[in-house]
This record gives C-alpha cells, structure tokens and sequence, in this order.
C-alpha cells in the first residue's frame, strides 16, 4: 500500500514540474520547440526520480516473487532456439521486448515461465537465473502439446491482447513466446494485469523493463569478471562517457536495414564526446561498425577505452565469430546502462540499456543533428518505432 501510494505521489510530482526555463542544447543554434523539448525531456527533478526507482529497486520483490497459482505443468517460454523452429530473433532489444512480454503473460496464464535461447549461442552463457527462476531443459517439455505466439506470424498484435482469454486461447501444454514488439502498454489495459500485476500498470515502460529484467536476470561469474576487469584495467576509477552509435545497415552488417544515421550525426556525437577528452574521464563508444570505430579511436585517441572483440549481429552475422560477437554486444549493452554519462542515437539496444539506469541523470539522445538531455520515460517520442511500429 505504501509503495503503490509512493508511486501515485512520485507521478504526480513528476507532471508539474516540468522547467520550461532549463532549456538548453549542447550544440549550436537549435530549432527543437519548447513543447517537443518537453516531450522529449520531461522535466521531472531528478532526485524525485531517483528516490521513486529506489523504491521501486528496495521494493521487496519476495512478496512479488514466486507467485503461488503457477501450474508447473503448464509452460510459457520465450524461445529462440533453430532445434525448436524459432531462429529469426531479432538483436538484443528485441529479446528484451519479448522476455517482457513472455512474462507478463505467463503470471496472466498462471504458467511456469522460462527461457530458451540458443541462437547463436547459449544465453545462459552470460546471464543467470536471479529472482525469478527460467531454466529449463528440453527434455522437460518433450511430449508435450504445444502452440506458439509469434509477432513475426502475427499470432499475437497490438489489437489480440485486450481480447486474448488465458484459458480459451492458451490451449496447449507448452506455450511458444517469440517476436520482437513491445506491448507492455497493451498489456497494462488488461483488467487482469491490474489485478495480478499492479506494477505493471502503474510504472512506465522504462520501470517495466527495469524490474522484469532485473528480477529474471543476473551476470553469470564470467559475465561480471569480464565488467569488473574492464573497469579496473581501463576506466581506472575515472568518470566513463559512453555513446551507443548504430548505423544499421553498414559494411560491419551489411545485410542489416538502415537507422536514417549519416556521419555529419556521428561526427555530432564524437564532437560531444571530445568535450572529456582529459584524465579525469574515460570514454567508451559502442557501435556495430568498424568504421565508426576507427574514427572515434581517431577522434578520442588515448581517452577511449574498449571492449575487446568482434562487431556482429547476434541475428544477422554468420560465421565463426557469433558467440564471441553475442558476448560482445550484451557486455556492451551492460556497460551503456551503468556508465556514468551516455548519449543515444536510434536504436532499440541503447533504449533498453537506458531503461536498465538508475534514473535519467546525464542521459543524451542525439536529436535533430543534436546532442541533447533525455529521459528514459521519454525515449519512444524520440526515436519513434524504435520499440514497436506503432510506438512514438
Ligand atoms: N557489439 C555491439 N553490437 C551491437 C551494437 N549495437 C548493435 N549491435 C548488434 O546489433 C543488434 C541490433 O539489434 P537490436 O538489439 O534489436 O537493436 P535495434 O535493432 O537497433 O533496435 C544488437 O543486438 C547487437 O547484436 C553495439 O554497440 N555493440
Ligand atoms: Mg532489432
């Protein structure tokens, strides 16, 4: 009750104070209106957002975690896997979409929920179990009925989840998640969703995702070594800069499709980011292109640090370098959601690392050919379609 008081008063706090007066871009004369500023913005006072996540994160998630009426005998899983018939996954963000989605809806279908995800390589590789347990072996599904819910196959769309009746349409055992939408508003228009899961419909998409995934997921030794010791060799206790840089369809990824990024936009970002170019800071640029690469090591020379490894797209490249590239990028995404100052471009995988962050503290999105603030309740105004096609 406290906690779903805090949330109302955190919200309404937020609305109001919006500072029409703190208007300031980082870059050159602007063109952004005031109201779109806002938009983007949403001046609500950091420290209100900060203490509001805090409780969220404090939240004690036992009293969420198990939840009592899930049949173990009835499954729902997220599932990329090429044995079980589901390959095209999509890239990171689009994981996180649907690990969302997948499990909103098994504690809506009262289904042991889990995940499988082996393409290219084995996800437990990097992340464990946390809160919320989802392993599971196929030999613990074998036999048993199945169905699947696919955006790819539209089995599942924006319009089929306010009438999607658990008991009627869920017919089978086990339960296919896959796709690459986001739908947490759709699914937080559900009467049952209220009902079960009152978060869900009380934080914004960016909480959403930052406690689901939070709960369910948690570095594996390796994983948190490899952060650790990044951290120590290279930052080295200095401030880390970052700025994720996607190009989409470029030489690195050629078989990728265009983000409408030009390189007058990515000599912005390095432009901003040469602004810490002394000791006290570090700078980690994270992009899926080589060339982007060599010109920031052009552009920020000794003061950019780096995660070794090759650039791939863990749906799109084939070859060799498909793990290693997987472990790369969710490192990389790991690292844009804890550093202290990052700058986005359009791209779904900085999104979700930003909703992975503490608040929107020293958040940027470059905008119009700038580099402005922005908050992580704010992201799919900016970069509209980015998370859906029909988000803005
Ligand atoms: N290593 C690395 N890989 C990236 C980076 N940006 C994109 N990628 C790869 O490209 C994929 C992009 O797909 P996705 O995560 O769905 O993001 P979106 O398509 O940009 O919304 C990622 O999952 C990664 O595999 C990056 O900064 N570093
Ligand atoms: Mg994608």
């Amino acid at each position: 009750m406290i906690f779903v008081s805090f949330v109302i008063l955190s919200f309404s706090g937020l609305t109001f104070l919006l500072i029409l007066n703190d208007f300031r871009t980082l870059k050159g004369p602007c063109v952004i209106d005031s109201k779109t500023y806002h938009n983007i913005a949403d001046r609500q006072t950091l420290r209100s957002e900060e203490e509001f996540l805090e409780s969220v994160i404090n939240f004690d998630v036992s009293q969420i975690y198990p939840y009592s009426d899930v049949n173990p005998d009835r499954y729902l899983i997220y599932t990329c896997s090429k044995s079980l018939g589901y390959a095209k996954c999509g890239g990171w963000a689009d994981r996180q979409k649907s690990i969302v989605s997948a499990y909103i809806m098994s504690i809506l279908s009262n289904r042991t929920f889990a995940i499988m995800d082996d393409m290219p390589c084995d996800f437990s590789n990097y992340y464990d179990e946390n809160y919320v347990k989802w392993k599971i072996s196929s030999s613990e599904i074998r036999g048993l009925s199945r169905q699947t819910f696919s955006t790819t196959k539209r089995d599942i769309h924006p319009g089929y989840i306010p009438a999607l009746n658990m008991e009627r349409d869920l017919h089978a055992d086990v339960v296919h998640y896959h796709g690459n939408w986001d739908f947490v508003e759709e699914w937080a228009g559900r009467l049952d969703t209220a009902d079960k899961i009152p978060w869900t419909v009380q934080l914004p998409r960016a909480d959403v995702y930052k406690l689901i995934l939070s709960s369910l997921l948690k570095p594996t030794s390796d994983f948190k070594q490899t952060i650790q010791q990044f951290y120590r060799d290279q930052v080295q206790g200095r401030s880390l800069i970052c700025a994720h840089i996607r190009w989409g369809r470029n030489p690195t990824i050629p078989n990728d499709g265009t983000t409408g990024l030009n390189s007058t936009h990515v000599d912005t970002v390095l432009e901003f980011l040469s602004r810490y170019k002394n000791d006290s800071y570090r700078i980690f640029v994270a992009t899926d292109s080589n060339e982007i690469l060599s010109k920031a090591d052009k552009v920020l020379g000794r003061y950019r640090v780096e995660m070794p490894g090759p650039i791939t797209h863990m749906d799109l490249t084939r070859g060799d370098n498909q793990c290693i590239g997987q472990r790369k990028s969710l490192l990389e995404h790991r690292i844009l959601s804890q550093c202290d100052t990052v700058v986005l471009t359009r791209s779904g995988f900085g999104i979700t690392a930003a909703y992975m962050r503490r608040n929107s503290q020293n958040l940027y999105c470059l905008y119009n050919h700038h580099v402005i603030p922005c908050s992580r309740y704010k992201l799919t105004f900016v970069y509209p379609m980015s998370m859906s096609p029909w988000l803005r």
